[in-house]
């Protein structure tokens, strides 16, 4: 008797310590490894936690379902490009007018608008954005709907239309030529009723069939508080764009482009294009509308500029979701029209590249306004400012590296992807479980200043999180930790006082994604 209970306990105890070496196993096969810190190895079976959030599921479904239209894609592609506030306030000196002006008053020299795209397009820009009407209703075009135009005005004797202008010298320096339209008129008389919705529509048919193809139409939210309370009939506007324009944006108060929520030309840290329908309402635009650089860090609570648009605390808070992607816009000098007096508030080239990056490098477009002045030119300063600007973003990208290794997936699972160069080349790859890390390795040693990742934007926008690391010596240093990638991600290492000046490789891990990740293209620089 005394045998067995002995024989009893040894078994137990032997079947004790196989059971928890069998927990202990599992645990290590199958709780994923995360990567704390620094020179950490990639384990074999190494999976991205997720931070935490689910990575896929009915949530995270209907958040990668929400996705760009094809012309949104295409807009996204543009980066940055401009704006040209120019009409009878570059003559009154006012920024927003009356409405009481007389046309006599519009009396330019010289409207050189092929200096004016040449030195926008010389500063990187793809395309320029016109202020046809603004708030105090003078057209710069002869509408046949009002006398309050170019057509009265001493330019050219009256026979004049600098829409046409812009639209011609758009066409000879190959930039897209888009219209800015204020829905606001203070001139109209018919404004607060509903025949000038009529009005509207004309207008708008004139600009839309006269100039040839316009890559988007922008529609101003501003609006005085003393103005009379109208309802736009925003829903016929839209439908003669798409019929007349079927491949031009609707901005600002349109479905396409979203404004950013201050005119400072500040993205968020995480710029999301997958938003809540509610939070893009054309009242909230109106009321938060003209707001200036003093103002911007006011991003918050109220939905349209709150900080957090996009995160899934937020978002699945919503049942309507929608993508817009965000357009930050700017001027380059404190007034969106020239004024003398602010000849030396131009900004800096520090600045304007700062602002470069923030957007255009963080999944925002940059809309950057440059007012000719009343002669009819863009003053020097503005000149000389954008030249430096073009001339600094290119440097920056003179020394694209080249002969990389891409390897996707864990460290100890490393198989150089066929599939995977696609990245590379501007394809589209969907990165699949369990190989959210990707290996750039160098022919040699670089500094690396610039990293430029793109999510193919087509799958919806589903990075959250990633990290940048760079191999020295065979092991890996975190240099940055990002949030969010959309249409184009850039990571200036330059400013990072950690990057090496010799690193044989750069890791990219994908911390948190909505879904598989789906990369359209990496690029790397090396310091000029
Ligand atoms: C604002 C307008 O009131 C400004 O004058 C300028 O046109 C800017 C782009 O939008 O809302």
């Amino acid at each position: 008797m005394k045998t067995m209970r002995l024989w009893k306990k040894i078994v137990m105890g032997i079947v004790s310590v196989l059971l928890a070496a069998a927990i202990v196993t599992l645990c290590v096969l199958f709780v994923p490894v995360r990567i704390s810190a620094e020179n950490s190895v990639f384990e074999k079976g190494w999976a991205t936690d997720n931070n935490g959030y689910e990575i896929n599921g009915p949530d995270v479904e209907r958040l990668i379902s929400v996705r760009p239209t094809e012309l949104q894609t295409t807009f996204s592609d543009l980066g940055y490009y401009s704006f040209i506030h120019y009409g009878m306030n570059t003559f009154t000196g006012e920024e927003w007018g009356t409405g009481q002006e007389d046309p006599s008053q519009f009396c330019p020299t010289n409207v050189d608008t092929d200096q004016w795209v040449r030195v926008l397009k010389e500063s990187g820009s793809k395309g320029v954005i016109f202020t046809a009407k603004h708030h105090d209703g003078f057209c710069l075009w002869p509408s046949a709907y009002t006398e309050h135009s170019i057509k009265n005005s001493p330019y050219m004797d009256g026979k004049g239309d600098i829409v046409k202008q812009m639209a011609d010298s758009c066409k000879k320096y190959g930039m897209k030529f888009g219209i800015y339209l204020s829905p606001w008129d203070m001139h109209e008389e018919t404004y607060g009723t509903d025949a000038y919705n009529d009005y509207f529509v004309n207008q708008l048919t004139e600009l839309c069939t006269h100039y040839g193809e316009l890559f988007t139409i922008w529609f101003d939210g501003a609006k005085g508080e003393d103005a009379p309370d109208f309802t736009y009939d925003f829903d016929r506007y839209y439908q003669v764009i798409r019929e007349l324009q079927p491949n031009c944006a609707i901005s600002n108060q349109g479905p396409d482009v979203r404004w950013i929520g201050n005119e400072a030309g500040i993205a968020r840290e995480s710029e999301w294009s997958v938003i809540s329908k509610g939070s893009e309402s054309a009242e909230a635009i109106e009321a938060r509308s003209q707001k200036g650089e003093d103002q911007a860090d006011q991003l918050q609570s109220v939905a349209y500029d709150a900080e957090d648009v996009g995160s899934r605390e937020v978002v699945l808070q919503y049942k309507n979701l929608i993508f817009k992607p965000a357009e930050a816009d700017v001027s380059i000098r404190p007034g969106w029209f020239y004024h003398a007096d602010q000849d030396d508030q131009v900004k800096s080239v520090e600045k304007l590249c700062d602002m470069y990056y923030k957007n255009v490098g963080g999944n925002s477009f940059l809309l950057l306004n440059v007012p000719p002045n009343q002669e009819g030119v863009i003053a020097e300063p503005d000149v000389e400012a954008l030249r430096a600007f073009g001339e600094q973003i290119a440097h920056d990208f003179s020394k694209p590296v080249q002969n990389v290794c891409l390897t996707v997936g864990s460290a100890a699972e490393m198989h150089a992807d066929g599939q995977a160069d696609a990245i590379l080349t501007d394809g589209s790859y969907m990165m699949k479980d369990g190989e959210y890390i990707l290996d750039l390795d160098f022919d040699g040693e670089k500094e690396i200043s610039r990293v430029v990742l793109k999510e193919d934007i087509s799958y919806s926008q589903r990075v959250e999180a990633f990290d940048v690391y760079a191999k020295v010596n065979g092991k890996y240093q975190k240099l940055e930790e990002c949030t969010v990638i959309g249409s184009q991600k850039i990571c200036r290492l330059d400013q990072n006082l950690k990057n090496p000046s010799k690193a044989e490789g750069i890791r990219i891990v994908i911390r948190q994604s909505r879904s598989n990740p789906v990369l359209r293209s990496i690029q790397l620089y090396e310091k000029p």
